[in-house]
């Protein structure tokens, strides 16, 4: 197939753009349940792929594929035009899969990422917790995340540098209210903290076994200078 114009890769430039994902979800107050909601489900929610605050995505993101659990009917959503959102009631929390599909000047292939659907507040001191339940407040899980294009073909250079931006306005903290709140960054924290321990241990076993196969050297020379 020729290539189409404009299709030439621009060496050694990337240019990112910043997005946000993530779920908000609310449990259903019983007294006043939505008709047709089936009796176990708890909770309306939305998934979604967004800009961050205002900013548009777009022009350079064609469709999102949410992928439900599959206890729901056609987990597969395809969602063709903004807002891409997916919004469902239920009862459980599960992983849900997220594809990035681009527009055909940027040639790349589609990415996948995952989010794990949040119902239940966790964050907090027990009263915080409990006050949030009783009230009944929103539970949200967003990340901020940037899609990277590197070496954009000329018509994506071209699309991403005349509209939209990688500017990011300034975090809204319970104005506008949905994307970074205190939870949120906690919970973030805690991954964080979670994942050096990790890390730190596997430093100490790999150090043990740098030892044991050093004294095990040390030993076999010993020996080999004995003979
Ligand atoms: C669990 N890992 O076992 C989770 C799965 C699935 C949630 C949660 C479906 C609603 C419906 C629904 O809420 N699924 O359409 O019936 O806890």
């Amino acid at each position: 197939m020729p290539s189409a114009p404009n299709s030439k890769r621009i060496k050694g430039v990337s240019i990112y753009r910043p997005f946000v994902y993530g779920s908000i979800a609310t449990p259903v107050n019983p007294d006043k349940k939505p008709p047709n909601l089936p009796p176990d489900h708890t909770h309306q929610w939305t998934v979604s792929v967004r800009g961050v605050g205002e900013n548009d995505i777009s022009h350079f993101i064609k469709k999102v594929q949410f992928k439900l659990h599959d206890t729901y009917a056609n987990p597969l959503r395809m969602i063709e035009s903004p807002p891409f959102e997916v919004s469902e009631t239920g009862w459980g929390e599960f992983e849900i899969q997220i594809k990035i599909f681009f527009v055909p000047e940027c040639t790349e292939k589609a990415q996948t990422l995952f989010h794990f659907l949040k119902l239940h507040p966790y964050i907090g001191d027990k009263a915080e917790l409990e006050l949030s339940r009783t009230q009944r407040r929103p539970v949200q899980a967003f990340i901020y995340d940037e899609i990277i294009f590197n070496e954009p073909t000329e018509a994506m250079y071209d699309l991403l540098t005349s509209r939209g931006s990688a500017l990011i306005p300034p975090r809204a903290r319970n104005g506008r209210g949905w994307e970074f709140t205190e939870e949120s960054e906690a919970s973030e924290l805690d991954r964080l903290t979670e994942g050096i321990k990790v890390v730190q241990e596997h430093i100490k076993k790999a150090k043990e076994t740098l030892l044991e196969k050093e004294r095990q050297v040390a030993q076999i020379k010993a020996q080999l200078e004995k003979k």
